[in-house]
Order: C-alpha cells, then structure tokens, then sequence
C-alpha cells in the first residue's frame, strides 16, 4: 500500500514505558515495537501521538479503591470500568513517550485521562464516549482522512481509538506487528485481543503490516 502525503497520517498510541517490561501496567513485549514505529516514522509524512496522561489518585487505578485489586471491574458513573494498576501517572517518567521515539515528525502529542473521575482510552473520547479530546477537529482541520495506528495497547488504546475514529469517517487501519495487546480473558479461551479484532473488523478498520507500506507518494 501507497502512503499518501496528503491524506494519511500515522498515529502513535500510547508508546509510554508505563506500558512496557519494568512499567508499571507492562504489555508483554511492548518495547518490541519501538524499532519498528521508527522506521514507520521514516515513511510517513505526518504523525501525531497520544499519551495516557493521569493524575495521581486515578479512578481507573486499582490503589484509588480500597478492597480492589487490579483487573478488578467496578461500575462509574460512565459505564464500567476496568481497574488498572496505577500507571501513566503525569510528569512522571515512565509516562513520557518512549525515549527511544523519534519524535521529529510528530506534529501534535494529545493528553487523555487528565480527569480524576474520568478514563480515556480513546485518543478522540474519554470513556463517557462523549468529552472530545480535541483530536478530530485537529486532524478535520489538516486535512487528514486516513488513519494509521500503532502503540500499545491493541485491545485497549488502540482499539477504542480505531473504532471512535471509523465511526467518525476516517479511513482506519490497525498496523499489527507495531502493536502489543494485554489480552485480558473474556469467555472460551479467547481474550479481549480477539473481542477487539472482530468489533474493529465489522466496523471495516483495515489490518495491516508495517512491510507492506510505502512512503514518498
Ligand atoms: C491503556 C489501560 C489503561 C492503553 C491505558 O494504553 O491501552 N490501557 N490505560
Ligand atoms: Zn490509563
């Protein structure tokens, strides 16, 4: 596939130590993806990223619920809510985007789970599936309409951000070998990796390999 200069743009979702061995909320083999985002980073024009971004005392943290333990659901307000180890926490070290990112060609960096009551797993709503992130209107405005994504977490990040953003218009594609999942259990042996991949897949998000794109349109 042709990367357009025009139209399309690379997304990096959530590429933050907190997500990867020795972080906080460790997506197995999430650093894997570092060397394959940056040659990525050589083929596209235009990038923006996301960084999960909480204040200390989060609801989606497991240490803000006594009795609770992490992977823990509870009900908010919002709907239901999966509890976390504490992770991403704002300002912190591990909640920078990967040192070993380069950022040269990321054009916008948006900051989500910024309120206390409130998670975001999607870089375009947080998980009331109602407050706006200010994404859309930003990529609107630039003229984007296809989106490409990486990061961490393919069942979480990743996913609610492809599926917000399929649902808003935009031509969506999963770039699979820059992603890692965490693949909590559901039922019969399948995981919310596997969840994930059929809901984006109904809604028409495409899946691709990071081989098979070409830059310099
Ligand atoms: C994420 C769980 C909690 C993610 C963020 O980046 O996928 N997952 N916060
Ligand atoms: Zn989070």
């Amino acid at each position: 596939m042709q990367i357009d200069s025009v139209t399309d743009i690379l997304g990096l979702i959530d590429i933050q130590p907190t997500f990867m061995p020795g972080g906080e909320l460790a997506v197995a083999r999430g650093d894997e993806i570092v060397p394959v985002v940056n040659r990525l980073l050589t083929r596209f024009d235009h990038a923006f990223a996301t960084q999960d971004w909480h204040p200390p005392g989060h609801a989606s943290f497991a240490g803000s619920h006594p009795g609770r333990q992490p992977y823990d659901t509870i009900d908010l307000p919002y709907g239901r809510q999966v509890l976390w180890p504490d992770h991403g926490v704002a300002g912190t070290p591990t909640a920078a985007i990967h040192p070993g990112i380069d950022q040269a060609r990321v054009e916008v960096i948006i900051r989500k789970g910024f309120r206390p009551a409130l998670d975001s797993y999607s870089a375009f709503f947080e998980n009331d599936r109602a407050t706006p992130t200010g994404l859309e209107g930003w990529l609107r405005q630039r003229g984007f309409t296809r989106l490409f994504l990486c990061g961490l977490a393919t069942d979480f990040c990743v996913a609610w951000s492809a599926e917000d953003a399929a649902r808003l218009g935009f031509t969506v594609f999963v770039i699979e070998d820059a992603c890692r999942g965490i693949g909590l259990p559901v039922a019969e042996g399948r995981t919310t990796i596997d969840e994930a991949r059929d809901r984006l897949a109904g809604l028409g998000v495409g899946f691709i390999d990071s081989a098979g794109l070409r830059g310099g349109a």
